[in-house]
């Protein structure tokens, strides 16, 4: 082994007592996040020093309780095949050793050790070798200048803008030891439907400040830009990509962000989707908007990701839309360009099947975006664990070059060679004292970042060490858990749209139900996606429907195409099928609905249930919030149920199967309310809000 340079940190053994290992119980707010076990309880700022080695340093000298000396040596390039990041810890009975070629290796290093002292996974000999699936790991966070968070559930944003760049707050370094921990190395600071004043020189001093807090971490920063800036701040006539003055523009701005930032990563780009200035205004391609900006970032390093959520209210079916709008632009788009895709098709519902976008361009790089944030799954009042979610989605095989083209290998640039992948989650954190609102939701924080680093972890690995670093590593608590929060994304799609119904959600909350509800645009309409009528429900996305199936290679578009072979859970998502339609066990369809819902209520109910049986494991703040939120969880699911079953009977006009239990809000209330979620965008952190009248 050539070792050029060799840096040695000698670690103090046992110097920490764990709240987590003594099954000791502390009463704690949250605000240690999955480095409970480690802090019992205190907020910790690491050393006066910010380099990365001596974060690293730190974080072993305060945290080792082992018995073995811990060293960290820098390779400097020795090991190629570790890469940028990678590392490898060798363990000996009196040694262990961590090699990396760079300092943010050595750190992640170091946090996969503390991470296996916290949950038995310190070995006596061996090695492990880790090296991230995707190059670009990153949050998007939606938080705007005034401090709301578009769909943010936890608060006020984090960021607060107007106290910086004089006030620095201590969450700002906690933000980046979180994210470093779990191998997040990127981060997007303003919302998509971005406000131009992110990138004047005012701004861009506040990010400055953000950017170095980060860059020891392994951080970088990227903003998101709003397509019309150069109209808004250089009062140009025109934002045409293709104008001169504009590409000047632009080529000026991102010379001065560079100046500034000198390790900047790049921009985020919504353009011309959901009233966003885009290349369209101008007759240009969504190729011509994302190569003028790319072609400024270039020689920098800096990249684009240029998102694919696109829609129109004229298009027969939201679901094809990116497709139609992408694919005839493929090979189009310049080498730092990567295009941006939701999981789904439509928008982070509950259940939908992956984007054919994934399947389809060849010649383009794509990344995943998935929504940490609940916008659709409870927000932060439901405990919805969901790494099975986006794990279905990466796992999904698109069969782009035949079988094994999975979401996940197309996108870290296995099937067609790419250079460079990415990973995007939209974040779910605020200035909540918990971070995240719900204290599970933290979860979905930690399983995104360790998810990008290695998408073949099990969801069931995740949440195990998820909670034994957060809570305790008891097995009683631990084993009953990790099953309540493996079973809570599929609970939540049973009791808020199962079977492939989507879309379903009253007003522009997306939080209670509304399937009754028509808004002025259709595709905005839970009626358009149900279209529940007296002759069945669901939407047909057939050969003979709006042919929406054949974006997906054989054999899915078939699959997907013949009811006898459609899984169930998307039958409604591409089936328009009569209420008396035979399911697989011989049930009519409305008593599947019926049934599924049921299965839902009952099983929100049961969390309270298990949440009491390990009562004596958690401290008393963590237990009492979330139990408080467990029982909000079941109201809501039974209002969801009772809302959707009330409506949809009006028009199968059948009964409740007998083994349901009976419907307990009556129709005319459930139409005249709606679950009340006091704001649309950030309502007060830890409040629980009652049902209420929201006409
Ligand atoms: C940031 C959905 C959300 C919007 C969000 C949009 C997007 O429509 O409801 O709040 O806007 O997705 O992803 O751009």
């Amino acid at each position: 082994m050539r070792i050029s340079e060799l840096t040695f940190i000698v670690a103090i053994a046992g110097m920490i007592s764990s709240c987590g290992k003594t099954g000791q119980l502390c009463d704690v707010n949250g605000h240690n996040l999955w480095f409970h076990s480690l802090s019992e309880g205190k907020a910790q700022i690491l050393s006066e020093d910010k380099s990365t080695m001596s974060i690293a340093d730190n974080e072993i000298h305060n945290y080792w309780k082992g018995k073995q000396t811990v060293s960290c040596l820098l390779l400097n390039d020795a090991e190629p095949e570790l890469g940028n990041e990678g590392y490898r810890i060798e363990f000996s009975k009196n040694d262990i050793h961590i090699y990396s070629n760079t300092e943010t290796g050595v750190l992640y290093g170091v946090y996969d050790l503390l991470r296996r002292q916290e949950t038995d996974g310190i070995m006596s000999d061996g090695q492990v070798t880790e090296i991230p699936a995707f190059d670009v790991r990153i949050l998007n966070h939606w938080d705007n200048p005034n401090l709301t968070v578009e769909r943010g559930f936890a608060g006020q944003s984090l960021w607060k803008w107007e106290e910086l760049p004089d006030r620095v707050r201590p969450e700002y370094e906690e933000y980046a030891r979180a994210n470093a921990s779990v191998g997040i190395n990127a981060t997007v600071l303003n919302n998509v439907n971005a406000d131009p004043c992110m990138l004047t020189p005012e701004y861009l001093e506040k990010v400055r400040v953000l950017a170095d807090i980060f860059r020891p971490y392994g951080i970088k920063v990227y903003l998101s830009l709003n397509f019309a800036a150069p109209k808004h701040l250089a009062g140009l006539g025109t934002s045409d990509p293709l104008d001169a003055d504009v590409i000047r523009f632009w080529n000026d701005k991102v010379a001065e962000i560079y100046s500034i930032i000198p390790d900047f990563g790049g921009f985020l780009v919504k353009a011309n989707s959901e009233g966003q200035s885009g290349p369209q205004d101008y007759g240009r391609t969504h190729a011509d908007g994302a190569n003028m900006i790319a072609d400024a970032l270039k020689p920098y390093g800096g990249i684009v990701m240029w998102r694919a959520f696109v829609y129109a209210a004229t298009a027969e079916d939201r679901a094809m839309q990116a497709v139609d709008e992408f694919m005839p632009l493929d090979g189009q788009f310049h080498s730092n360009v990567i295009i941006q895709i939701k999981n789904g098709p439509i928008d982070f519902q509950p259940r939908e099947p992956f984007s054919p976008l994934f399947g389809q361009m060849e010649k383009t790089k794509m990344m995943v975006e998935v929504q940490v944030t609940q916008e659709y799954l409870g927000h932060s009042n439901h405990l919805v664990y969901l790494h099975p979610m986006w794990k279905e989605c990466l796992d999904s095989d698109t069969y782009m070059r035949g079988e094994g083209s999975t979401v996940a290998k197309v996108t870290e640039g296995k099937v067609l060679k790419y250079g460079m992948s990415a990973i995007a989650g939209v974040a779910n954190i605020g200035d909540s004292v918990n971070w995240c609102g719900h204290h599970f939701a933290q979860a979905n924080w930690y399983a995104f970042g360790r998810m990008a680093w290695n998408p073949e972890l099990t969801s069931e690995q995740i949440a195990d060490e998820w909670l034994k670093q957060t809570f305790t590593d008891n097995s009683k608590f631990v084993r009953p858990i990790t099953e309540l929060m493996l079973a809570s994304r599929e609970n939540t799609v049973h009791y808020e749209m199962p079977l492939g119904l989507h879309h379903i959600f009253a007003g522009a909350g997306h939080y209670g139900p509304g399937p009754w509800e028509q808004s002025m645009r259709r595709d905005w309409s839970p009626t358009f996606y149900h279209k529940a009528a007296a002759d069945g429900i669901g939407f047909d996305r057939t050969m003979n429907g709006s042919g929406a199936v054949a974006q997906y290679h054989e054999p899915l578009k078939s699959l997907y195409d013949n009811v006898e072979t459609c899984p169930e859970e998307l039958i409604l998502w591409f089936h328009h099928l009569p209420w008396d339609y035979t399911m697989k066990n011989g049930e009519t369809l409305w008593n599947a609905l019926c049934h599924t819902y049921q299965h839902g209520i009952n099983a929100a109910a049961a969390y309270i249930d298990t949440w009491a049986s390990v009562r004596k494991y958690v401290d008393d703040w963590r237990w009492n919030q979330i139990n408080d939120k467990l029982i909000r969880q079941a109201k809501d699911a039974l209002w969801w149920r009772d809302a959707c079953i009330g409506y949809f009977q009006q028009f199968s006009g059948m009964e409740l199967p007998s083994d349901c239990s009976p419907v307990q809000h009556s129709y005319d209330d459930l139409r005249k309310f709606r679950l009340r979620i006091s704001n649309y965008e950030t309502p007060a952190p830890d409040a629980l809000p009652e049902y209420g009248l929201i006409k």
